[in-house]
């Protein structure tokens, strides 16, 4: 590794920049000139969808439709670097925990079945059909209460639903997702808001939008190949205004990297026409801020006879609760909601008055919304702006929330769910003829809670890392331990794989750009996108080993092995022609799906009905409901801030996803070679008494009797509002109590953890 350096980047996002970094990955990785080529059926409609983002996949796509990061997820996953046996000889699991993530992964693939060795610490191979007949043999003695069958985003339609119709058959909804980290204040806020639990826009609506909302969405680096519709909203004077507490470059400005002119002739496109820096946790305050002032303007035009800003008609035959939100923006003063959200009063009312001019606007966000004790209500704050001008169900207008992982959209919309009231159980009791579990299963949060108290025994996970994933990563790893049994599906090693219970596997799948041959041939799978459309995805590529298997062939071994044969259920029919899961999946949810298997190609992807698109509210009042937050405060219950405590908001770099670290450069931010610093506000550092370049300790001032602490941080003065600092995910994780999460749905708070600094004599130094 290079030695760190920090230096201001000018570049935009996209541009050269995006190039050099791809074609440095493509080296490092030993990709091949072929391997290239694969990036030309990146997101076609006759091609593989990105294993990154979610991102929409528009019916006309580009030459080339991947972005930089996109790119790098697929040379990732196609490396030609293998883990085999050899490599488990040669490595204890004990030495291997001392491995960074960016060391276990990068690797290369894994290729055998696993099973722990306890006795010489290492992971040997086994047969699939002895792991199968261990794991179900394990399963089987176990209540299924105390078992938890997690799924990371990725994994397809088919597998999805495979997956969950196992885990209700064995008997529990213990189905929590990587959605349960992400945007989990997402389904819940906007039920109880508008009725339907995802975002209510189509790629469509970019082209006649007339203003965009950004708040706490890092489209550079998280959703690059949004920056295209964005470029093009620019184009035609779209202002974009933007509420993000660091200034991201991709929201700044942007080169078209696909465009030879714009590169040739280095020609970059303004983003943001107004860039809003709040403060973490800040976004009710400023968005109950804009509220007031359109209330107030409302009240002048009303009384002078001018045309109303509210869209009054709306207002009366769509929404319930104005009054009440009306009230409680009233009731704020200017003064509280300046200090709360960071910003001036005269900014939130220019940002209020091009949203009381623009005519369909809408709403993007991002974990910068979601990931606070508040989460939910945050989510809903922005919902009440929006109803306000009656910004739902009409073109041009609508919530999009940006989603993370490729699928995790449409694992939830299969039966991903540990809320029974959101799988349609009574079908599933009719179509396969058992009584499914009608209690409620445990979340994220749950699931760790019970790993803390022992009541979960057992951990099935379809992909993710999520030991690492999760808050109080330290404190989980011990409990960790104490589970009977592990279970991990997946692509590449990681940590969460080498913390493993006492009867551990790890089985090796195909990757998404694999070609997966079954019995009636090449098999095709499908996703959801982040604006609700179906796609088509197949493999290209020769399997990394004879050896590895497809996601639906472990999910069915896994299924056969533990469950009394059911004569309804054909599992290997299933895995035999997974046309046969679309019509089951069909078969269980008709008003969704129609004619997936006829459709999934088709440019641009099939849409699944939204009822708020259309102003159908399911909600309990019929209406979309106006929602009052409790307070101002998005993160509430944090101790008083101390003079050396700051709220510390966990980032992606540019060079990872999610645990999956590229490598250790964040190119927008500046940082070059490292990953362990902390950015911090330059009248914080004189108050705390550190300078640019010192080393730190963090640890969390909770009072709950465990120490949380990261040792040896770079500080680097930054651009970040005073009272907040930044770090990057997964490495602070240790510093999130598990209890810091969103009140309502339980995704935690990762954008204002409080943390104390202290000077380290560490020497800032990566794992
Ligand atoms: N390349 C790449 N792409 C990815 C991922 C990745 O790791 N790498 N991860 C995927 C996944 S699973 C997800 S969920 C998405 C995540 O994508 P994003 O939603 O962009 O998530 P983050 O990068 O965590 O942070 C979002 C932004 O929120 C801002 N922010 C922090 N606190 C606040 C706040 O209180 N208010 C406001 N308004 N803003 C705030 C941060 O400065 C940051 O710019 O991206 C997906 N795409
Ligand atoms: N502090 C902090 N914590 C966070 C966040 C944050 O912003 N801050 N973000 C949260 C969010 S939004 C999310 S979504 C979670 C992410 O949590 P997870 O989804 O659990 O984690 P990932 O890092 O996406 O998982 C990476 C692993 O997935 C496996 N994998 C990759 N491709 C495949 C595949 O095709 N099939 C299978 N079976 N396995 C595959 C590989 O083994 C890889 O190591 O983290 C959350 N944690
Ligand atoms: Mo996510």
């Amino acid at each position: 590794m290079a030695d760190p350096k920090i230096e201001p980047y000018n570049g935009p996002a996209g541009g050269w920049g995006s190039a050099a970094s791809l074609a440095e990955i493509l080296l490092r990785e030993e990709i091949p000139a072929s391997g290239a080529a694969l990036l030309l059926k990146q997101n076609k409609p006759d091609g593989f969808m990105c294993t990154s983002c979610a991102w929409s996949k528009p019916s006309k796509p580009a030459m080339f439709e991947y972005c930089e990061n996109g790119a790098k997820a697929t040379v990732w996953e196609q490396t030609p670097k293998r883990v085999g046996p050899d490599f488990f000889a040669e490595h204890t699991v004990t030495e291997l925990l001392g491995w960074s993530d960016y060391a276990l992964e990068e690797k290369g693939r894994l290729t055998h079945p696993l099973r722990y060795d306890p006795a010489s610490d290492r992971y040997v191979p086994v047969a699939w059909a002895e792991a199968f007949a261990e794991i179900g043999w394990e399963l089987r003695a176990l209540d299924p209460k105390s078992v938890v069958c997690y799924a990371s985003g990725r994994a397809s339609l088919e597998t999805s639903y495979m997956y969950a119709l196992f885990a209700r058959m064995y008997g529990n909804n213990n189905l929590p997702d990587s959605s349960n980290m992400c945007h989990e204040p997402t389904s819940v806020g906007l039920k109880a808001s508008i009725g339907s639990a995802v975002g209510t826009t189509v790629l469509e609506d970019f082209e006649t939008t007339d203003l965009i909302l950004f708040f706490g969405q890092n489209v550079g680096s998280n959703s690059p190949r949004m920056l295209h519709p964005l470029q093009e909203a620019r184009k035609r004077r779209v202002p974009i205004v933007t509420f993000n507490p660091l200034r991201e470059r991709g929201l700044e400005r942007f080169t078209n990297p696909q465009s030879p002119i714009e590169m040739a002739t280095r020609s970059e496109t303004e983003i943001s026409t107004q860039y809003h820096q709040v403060k973490a946790g800040g976004d009710i305050a400023a968005l109950t801020g804009m509220c007031k002032a359109l209330f107030s303007a409302d009240d002048e035009a009303q009384a002078v006879g001018r045309p109303r800003i509210l869209d009054v008609a709306f207002i009366e035959e769509h929404t319930h609760g104005l009054d009440a939100f009306k009230a409680f923006c009233e009731g704020q003063d200017w003064a509280a909601l300046e200090a709360r959200s960071g910003l001036t009063r005269a900014a939130i009312e220019s940002a209020a008055a091009v949203y009381g001019r623009a005519r369909a606007v809408l709403g993007v966000y991002g974990m910068g919304l979601t990931q606070h004790r508040k989460g939910t209500e945050s989510v809903q704050m922005l919902v009440n702006l929006m109803l306000l001008r009656g910004n739902v169900g009409r073109p041009g207008a609508g919530l999009c929330p940006v989603r993370g992982h490729s699928n995790v959209q449409g694992q939830r919309t299969v039966g991903i769910t540990e809320k029974p009231e959101l799988a349609p159980l009574d079908t599933l009791a009719e179509q396969y003829g058992f009584e499914p579990p009608r209690e409620k299963g445990l979340n994220t949060v749950e699931a760790c809670e019970g790993i803390l108290d022992g009541s979960v025994k057992a951990f099935v996970s379809l992909g993710g890392n999520f030991v690492r994933a999760i808050p109080d990563t330290v404190r989980m790893e011990e409990a960790w331990r104490g589970m009977r049994l592990t279970v991990q599906i997946a692509t590449k090693l990681n940590r969460s794989h080498l913390v493993n219970g006492t009867v551990a596997y790890l089985l090796p799948c195909l990757g998404r750009i694999e070609i997966d041959a079954q019995a009636t041939g090449i098999q095709a799978v499908s996703m959801e996108d982040s604006t609700s459309c179906f796609h088509g995805s197949r493999g290209f590529t020769k399997p990394v080993s004879a050896e590895v298997r497809s996601e639906p062939w472990i999910v069915a071994e896994l299924a056969k092995a533990t469950l009394a044969p059911n004569p309804k259920v054909d599992w290997d029919a299933w895995v035999g022609d997974y046309a046969k899961v679309r019509d089951a999946i069909e078969a269980t949810y008709p008003s969704v799906f129609h004619d997936l298997n006829g459709r999934m190609f088709e440019p641009g992807g099939l849409h699944k009905p939204i009822p708020a698109r259309e102003r159908k509210w399911e909600t309990e009042t019929g209406k979309a409901n106006f929602i009052v937050p409790a307070g101002l405060d998005e993160d509430p219950d944090m101790p008083a801030r101390g003079p050396d405590i700051l709220d510390l908001i966990t980032l992606r770099s540019n060079d990872q996803f999610n645990t999956t670290i590229y490598g250790y450069d964040d190119r927008f931010r500046g940082v070059k070679g490292t990953r362990m610093i902390l950015f911090m506000n330059a009248a914080d550092l004189a108050r705390i008494g550190v300078r640019d370049g010192d080393s730190v300790n963090l640890s969390t001032p909770s009072e709950d009797g465990f120490t949380r602490t990261v040792k040896g941080l770079r500080v680097i003065a930054y651009d970040i509002p005073p009272g907040n600092c930044g770090g990057y995910y997964p490495e602070l994780n240790p510093l999130i109590p598990l209890w810091h999460h969103d009140e309502q749905s339980k995704t935690p708070a990762a954008k204002a953890i409080p943390v104390r600094i202290t000077p380290s004599t560490r020497r800032p130094r990566d794992p």
